[in-house]
């Protein structure tokens, strides 16, 4: 549950948030395969309200679950099993954002995406198409949202913003989440990330767990376990804390991102990263979900963080390749699709239906960007191997190794970085993806960026490399040994 069994050694997952089911097969085929990424979160697959009053489609409305049936605004069950087959032919894992904490908010009724009646109105608690009565929500031993992050009881037990929380202490309860669960497994998925987990009591989630089947042969090895991300949010100084749940499977750790940004901000010197993981207070890097933005974090929902995204690109992609250069946790890559209002959908049609990914376009696709596509394929190459030869100026200047396989400097500093540097790597001319593409047919930098950082990297006999960053728009450098011209 901890193992993200991705295939030929890739490494990283992207969150294609919001993307039609159609969409994330082609991206598999078009781009993932080709570009090194090994994964994809993709938005939540069960029924879900339409919400229109409150807000008009806004993204959330897909936390709010009607039934289990796999019917939601990113497609249907025919196209959600043609995803999840094209994605395995080409070796990318799907793992499904799932949500059992609660049903949708209080005080609401009407049809969910696929037909199904919900009604949470007058104390009313059903959702027949599950189906789920009142006897299987908490509202017997509290009838009232969550204010004290303090009070444990109350944070597992009480509404998280008014969403109908279950009985998942009721084995009916667990059950039916259990037969979702395997649903989705039986469809070839190869595991989950598990909304409001902090929510839940880590008792409850083990049951549940315990009762997934094993992933489906021969698509995984058999005897696979389901790759588990348990989402808890914690920021230290609650009732509650994230190793509550590392016994049963992997954590998103909240701090990756905060701790990061402030240090590509300019507000934490660089040079303080050489010990970057653990004694910063962060998870045991074997239980860890790294990542810097998420959908939550990056629009101020679910407590914030204020961490970088896509709006100060520059800092952004630093944090980012810093991310998948370093060997702290499995690293998860935001896309994202443009937005003023923090609360508005993907974008859409009048009808509300999800308007096909254009790149670049209305959609942000940070998992094209060059620095990070690069910095994901540095990730698979160097896997295996520990932080190495590290070198700083005493500032924001660093660089380090990844064994003797790959090697990254960043400049953070408002001057130029200009060094030469012990990389650990062979002899050789290397190709820096961060400001160029590699072409492995020619084994030739190409399509190179001149903006000042070099587009290639010669490592002397000895294993020095003299290197010239100035401070510019992409100061960095992420060479591997299967990026030589
Ligand atoms: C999560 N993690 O624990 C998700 O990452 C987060 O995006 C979800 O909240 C939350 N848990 C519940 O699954 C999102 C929005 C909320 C939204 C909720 C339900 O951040 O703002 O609440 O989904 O759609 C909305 C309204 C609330 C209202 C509530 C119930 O914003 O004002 O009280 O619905 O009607
Ligand atoms: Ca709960």
């Amino acid at each position: 549950q901890w193992d993200h069994h991705m295939k030929d050694n890739r490494q990283s997952i992207v969150h294609l948030f919001e993307w039609k089911w159609s969409d994330v097969a082609s991206e598999c085929e078009k781009f993932l395969a080709p570009y090194w990424l090994g994964g994809v979160q993709v938005s939540p697959a069960n029924e879900h309200r339409v919400v229109t009053e409150e807000q008009w489609r806004p993204w959330w409305e897909r936390y709010q679950p009607v039934s289990y049936s796999v019917v939601s605004r990113s497609g249907d069950r025919a196209e959600f099993i043609d995803m999840v087959n094209r994605c395995n032919a080409v070796n990318i894992n799907i793992y499904v954002d799932i949500i059992f904490n609660h049903m949708c908010g209080d005080g609401k009724s009407g049809y969910g995406i696929d037909g199904s009646w919900y009604d949470t109105t007058f104390n009313a608690r059903d959702f027949p198409a599950v189906p789920y009565s009142e006897w299987d929500f908490n509202d017997d031993i509290c009838d009232r949202n969550i204010e004290n992050y303090n009070d444990e009881w109350e944070v597992r037990n009480c509404r998280l913003v008014g969403l109908v929380d279950l009985k998942l202490s009721k084995t009916y309860v667990r059950d039916k989440v259990v037969e979702f669960l395997n649903d989705l497994i039986s469809l070839g998925v190869a595991g989950f990330r598990v909304d409001a987990c902090k929510h839940m009591y880590p008792e409850d989630l083990e049951v549940i767990y315990g009762q997934m089947n094993d992933l489906v042969t021969p698509t995984f090895p058999s005897g696979s376990r389901p790759f588990i991300v348990q989402e808890v949010i914690d920021y230290g100084g609650e009732g509650i804390s994230a190793t509550e749940y590392t016994h049963l499977g992997r954590v998103t750790e909240f701090k990756y991102g905060r701790e990061l940004s402030n240090c590509f901000r300019g507000n934490n010197d660089l040079k303080w990263l050489v010990n970057w993981g653990e004694p910063w207070g962060l998870l045991p890097r074997g239980v860890a979900l790294s990542f810097i933005d998420n959908h939550d974090t990056q629009r101020s929902h679910g407590g914030g963080g204020n961490p970088l995204t896509y709006k100060e690109p520059r800092e952004y992609k630093m944090a980012v390749s810093f991310m998948l250069a370093h060997d702290y946790g499995v690293p998860r890559i935001m896309s994202s699709y443009y937005f003023t209002d923090s609360e508005a959908g993907p974008p859409s049609h009048p009808d509300g239906s999800t308007k096909d990914v254009t790149c670049f376009d209305e959609w942000v696709c940070e998992h094209r960007w060059r620095q990070i596509t690069g910095s994901s394929w540095f990730r698979k190459v160097t896997h295996g191997t520990g932080v190495d030869n590290w070198w700083d100026n005493n500032s924001n200047q660093i660089a380090f190794s990844r064994g003797n396989l790959g090697w990254y400097a960043v400049n953070n500093d408002a001057y130029a970085m200009d060094a030469t540097i012990y990389t650990g790597l062979p002899a050789g001319t290397y190709c820096n993806l961060y400001v160029s593409s590699y072409d492995k047919d020619t084994k030739a930098c190409v399509d190179k960026e001149n903006v000042g950082t070099p587009s290639t990297v010669t490592v002397k006999s000895n294993g020095d490399a003299s290197v010239y960053i100035p401070n510019n728009s992409n100061p960095v450098i992420v060479i591997h040994v299967d990026a030589t011209v």
